[in-house]
């Protein structure tokens, strides 16, 4: 290998595949071992000790890590761009343990109109309970965003494409806006995964993932992420996973993600080029009244997404002509593709987030934040493109018949 090939920095499905692991370090096995135990044993009473005051770096008991998460924490800060990681045991896991981490009574937390029904639960319904103000505006509006921001802001929180209007927000736009009044922006990251878009390297400071989706990528599992600063991350895993949460991912479920890494990058090409051509195919269909999608250059932000992604993903949400009515029609007719919620796996998935993924909005908020009745979601998986797209036909010529 020549010297110039050695130091270039590895591709991102070599680091998915190899970072942070060495066979010699497991007896020669090819994949890392999964260490099923729940705690673990001091040489001495002294040296326990020294390990619970942290003099001492080692592991002390499994709520807090272990060593196959702590390999999967180091390939996700790596492909992520972070400095640290932490793994949980869902995507709501990771939200909350950060946001009970970062707010306390008093603060103020600036959030986009248009989230994950229960992340947007959990600050409306949840964190208010507890003297924390939550301000929802449209984060595409910066005039709306700087309006809001106070000098008691601690945080402002978004999701890039949004779930499930894919509505493309400007990462670095919103970063610096938090930025001026001190406040940490973070973004949950689940739509695109590292693969297509890097929220660090727009100036974001901490990303979350709901790894049950595209991380994982085989709808077995459920598990979550977060992804930032060292101290940070530490803060979370010791007071948000420890104490606040106690919401551990288990050691089989972190070694399924990291199979599931090995073969993201693979994967979210294949996702995007599907869900690109159904896209257009759909946009051109005489009963469809809109489709969104990142790479359509109907998009509204379709700018921003070609400068913060680097493909269109794997989602895409359209509305029939006859609005809910057909949609309901148009769902119950497929065959192939599977009417369920979540994202991100090898079938192609089908919702109607009204009356499912975001059943926690009110009507009147619904409207407001652009989640219309008639829309519906569909995950591409990673069938054969013709016979995803010959189901979706055949059901919309049944949704008219
Ligand atoms: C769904 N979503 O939309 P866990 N962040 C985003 C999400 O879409 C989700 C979570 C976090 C869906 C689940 C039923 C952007 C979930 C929450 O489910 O707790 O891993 O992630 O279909």
């Amino acid at each position: 290998m020549s010297s110039e090939r050695r130091n270039r920095t590895p591709g991102f499905a070599t680091r998915a595949i190899h970072h942070g692991y060495d066979p010699a370090s497991a007896l020669g096995a090819l994949t890392a071992p999964i260490y099923m135990t729940s705690t673990y044993a001091f040489e001495s009473a002294e040296e326990g000790g020294a390990l619970f005051r942290g003099e001492k770096s080692g592991y002390v008991y499994g709520r807090t890590r272990n060593p196959t998460q702590a390999l999967l924490e180091d390939r996700l800060a790596i492909l992520e761009g972070g400095e640290a990681a932490l793994a949980v045991a869902s995507g709501m896991g990771a939200i909350s343990a950060t946001l009970w981490t970062l707010l306390s009574a008093g603060d103020e937390a600036v959030v986009d109109e248009t989230l994950y029904g229960n992340t947007y639960a959990l600050f409306t319904k949840g964190l208010t309970r507890f003297g924390v103000t939550v301000r929802v505006v449209d984060f595409t509006d910066p005039g709306a965003l700087a309006a809001a921001l106070t000098s008691r802001t601690k945080l402002v929180y978004f999701e890039t494409p949004a779930n499930p209007n894919l509505r493309v927000i400007d990462m670095a736009a919103v970063s610096a806006a938090a930025h001026r009044v001190g406040a940490k922006a973070i973004v949950d990251n689940t739509f695109c995964s590292p693969a297509l878009q890097r929220p660090i390297e727009h100036g974001v400071d901490l990303v979350i993932h709901s790894a049950t989706k595209f991380l994982g990528g085989h709808g077995d599992l459920l598990a979550g992420a977060l992804i930032g600063p060292k101290d940070i991350v530490t803060q979370v895993r010791m007071h948000g996973l420890r104490y606040l949460t106690g919401a551990t991912i288990s050691p089989l479920t972190a070694f399924l993600v990291l199979r599931g890494l090995k073969t993201l990058e693979l994967r979210m090409e294949r996702h995007s080029t599907s869900a690109h051509a159904l896209a257009r195919h759909l946009e051109g269909h005489r009963r469809v009244r809109w489709v969104a999608y990142p790479w359509l250059q109907s998009f509204p932000q379709a700018a921003v997404a070609r400068r913060q992604m680097s493909a269109g993903g794997g989602l895409l949400s359209f509305e029939l002509d006859g609005g809910i009515a057909t949609g309901m029609r148009f769902m119950n007719a497929l065959e192939l593709v599977t009417r369920a919620v979540s994202l991100g796996d090898a079938e192609t998935l089908v919702q109607h987030p009204a009356s499912m993924t975001h059943a926690q909005y009110t009507a009147e908020e619904r409207a407001a934040h652009g989640i219309s009745d008639g829309l519906i979601r569909m995950s591409v998986g990673l069938e054969n493109l013709p016979d995803i797209q010959d189901d979706v036909e055949q059901a919309l010529e049944a949704a008219y018949a």
